[in-house]
């Protein structure tokens, strides 16, 4: 039975009225009837070997011979919208989901608010929102391409299913704006379709457009902080643009923000688990203070200061992606119906309009951060990035508990805003991670201790070691405390070919 099989045997098993609604008979399996559009599924399906291209050779470096237990979705319904079973991952049945529509949705925010929302692309905003959904499509392949060599050091086989679980689905956002490109945008559609699969991360020539995602991600713990905090700048936009007057583009965005949450679940239980080696191996080895690094480090642990140093980074370049603090970007966009701000429809107390409101926007004055008020529909972008320096809080605070348990006396905390920015109100200052100005020579001579150092890398490239017996975990990391599904502890997550 080929894997392909395998999948459509589990979709099958899915009760019939939540299967329907998807057709996984086509070559791309869709709930969007795209066998009665014949030119866009005729365009989908001349993207789609250029797709599988690139994916061979910028997807997962190894393993896609082998089987990996992955769950596919097979349903838009949140109480069952996926299935898991093996599948080698090119079989994997990319496809395009939308949330269900809401009959007489209006348009939530902005100039527009209240009138229908748009199932075409308004003409005046075109331009605005082909960039948009060419920024979001971008960050999607890009992720996918930093990821490409960490199978091969997963530190058991639990991670590396998760890994690769995170790269199918980020290929499948990729697909999920690539139909809103190709269906509404024509001829130029198309191009930036084609586009997408060409930038490369990291490349000099035609890299990605944003920075994180010219970043390597050269081991677990950057990709655990990736997932964590750069996952969480996707949750956060992926939500701004669930609110668009755009219909296709917030149902699009809806669903993408199912399969989201996963891949934050990794980075804050990827963390989560290395802390608890960490601690766990203190604890045995009668280690009380967390700075005593190479008696830590000799237990082949990662020790919590270079923990820090590593949030310390992932935190800062993720907020870059927010864009500048003041945008008249964001107020065009915001203004023009096309992007909300987070929980846009929910909000309580203002307008929705944002004529006359104002918003608090921390910059660098006389030498010190001040806090300013600032028209807040150009300060949208300063706004996102506070919700999201609250959203990260919550798991910050997961792993303190962690680390309170064992009764080991250190603490996380997430850097001042302004630390180790390039973009922005803070772009280029030197702010500590406590929130002080400094001077360029009282950053260079103390920036070492609040980022990881070539010390630090060399340390966590000595520990990237393979574990990929079923049930093994490398020794840094503690194992899950539930297996995906529910599977038992020693389950053989990836059937290595
Ligand atoms: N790097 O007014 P500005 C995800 C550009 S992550 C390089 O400051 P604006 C995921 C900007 O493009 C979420 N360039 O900001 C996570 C603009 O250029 P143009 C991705 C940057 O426009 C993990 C110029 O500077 N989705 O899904 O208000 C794995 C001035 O811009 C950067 C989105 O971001 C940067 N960091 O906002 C997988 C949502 N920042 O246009 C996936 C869609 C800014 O003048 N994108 N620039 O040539 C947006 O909403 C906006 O484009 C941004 C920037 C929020 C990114």
């Amino acid at each position: 039975m080929s894997a392909e099989d395998t999948v459509s045997d589990a979709a099958g098993a899915i009760s019939a009225d939540r299967f329907v609604e998807i057709s996984y008979d086509d070559v791309i399996p869709n709930n969007v009837a795209l066998g009665a559009d014949k030119q866009l599924q005729r365009a989908l399906e001349t993207w789609r070997p250029n797709y599988l291209g690139w994916w061979n050779s910028m997807g997962p470096l190894g393993y896609q011979a082998s089987d990996v237990y992955l769950r596919t979705a097979v349903g838009v319904d949140p109480a069952g919208w996926a299935k898991f079973a093996y599948v080698k991952m090119p079989a994997y049945r990319w496809g395009i989901l939308l949330a269900p529509k809401v009959e007489g949705r209006a348009i939530p925010f902005g100039r527009h608010k209240g009138e229908p929302a748009w199932q075409e692309v308004p003409g005046e905003h075109r331009a605005l929102l082909r960039r948009l959904i060419v920024v979001q499509g971008d960050t999607e392949p890009a992720s996918v391409e930093q990821q490409r060599f960490l199978g091969g050091t997963a530190p058991s086989l639990y991670d590396m299913r998760n890994l690769f679980q995170v790269n199918v689905e980020e290929g499948r956002h990729l697909w999920a704006m690539v139909y809103l490109l190709v269906k509404y945008f024509g001829k130029d559609g198309r191009e930036e379709a084609q586009a997408l699969l060409e930038r490369q991360s990291g490349q000099m020539d035609n890299p990605r457009i944003l920075g994180a995602f010219n970043e390597r991600t050269p081991d677990w713990l950057s990709f655990f902080m990736f997932t964590f905090f750069t996952d969480r700048d996707g949750k956060m936009q992926l939500a701004a643009l669930a609110e668009s007057g755009f219909d296709p583009l917030s149902r699009t965005c809806r669903f993408m923000l199912t399969e989201e949450a996963h891949h934050m679940f990794v980075g804050e239980t990827g963390v989560q688990r290395t802390i608890e080696a960490t601690c766990a191996a203190m604890v045995k080895a009668g280690i009380k203070d967390p700075h005593d690094v190479e008696a830590v480090r000799k237990l082949g642990v990662v020790d919590l200061p270079l923990l820090q140093r590593k949030a310390n980074f992932h935190a800062s370049v993720t907020r870059d992606l927010f864009g500048s603090e003041i945008s008249s970007n964001a107020a065009e966009a915001f203004g023009s119906g096309i992007k909300g701000r987070f929980n846009e429809a929910n909000l309580k107390g203002d307008d929705h309009v944002l004529t006359d409101a104002t918003y608090p926007v921390s910059r660098v004055g006389d030498g010190k951060i001040v806090v300013e008020n600032e028209p807040a529909l150009r300060a949208l972008n300063a706004r996102l990035l506070d919700d999201f320096i609250v959203d990260c809080q919550g798991g910050v605070d997961r792993w303190n508990k962690s680390i309170e348990k064992a009764g080991i006396d250190f603490k996380f905390t997430q850097p001042h805003k302004g630390f180790n920015r390039r973009i922005g109100e803070f772009g280029g200052k030197r702010i500590s991670p406590a929130g002080d100005v400094l001077t360029e020579d009282e950053w260079k001579a103390r920036s070492g201790a609040w980022l990881p150092n070539d010390d630090d890398m060399q340390f966590i490239a000595s520990l990237m070691k393979p574990c990929h017996e079923p049930g093994k975990f490398a020794s840094w990391i503690a194992p899950p405390r539930v297996g995906v599904n529910n599977q038992p502890g020693d389950f053989e997550y990836v059937k290595i070919a």
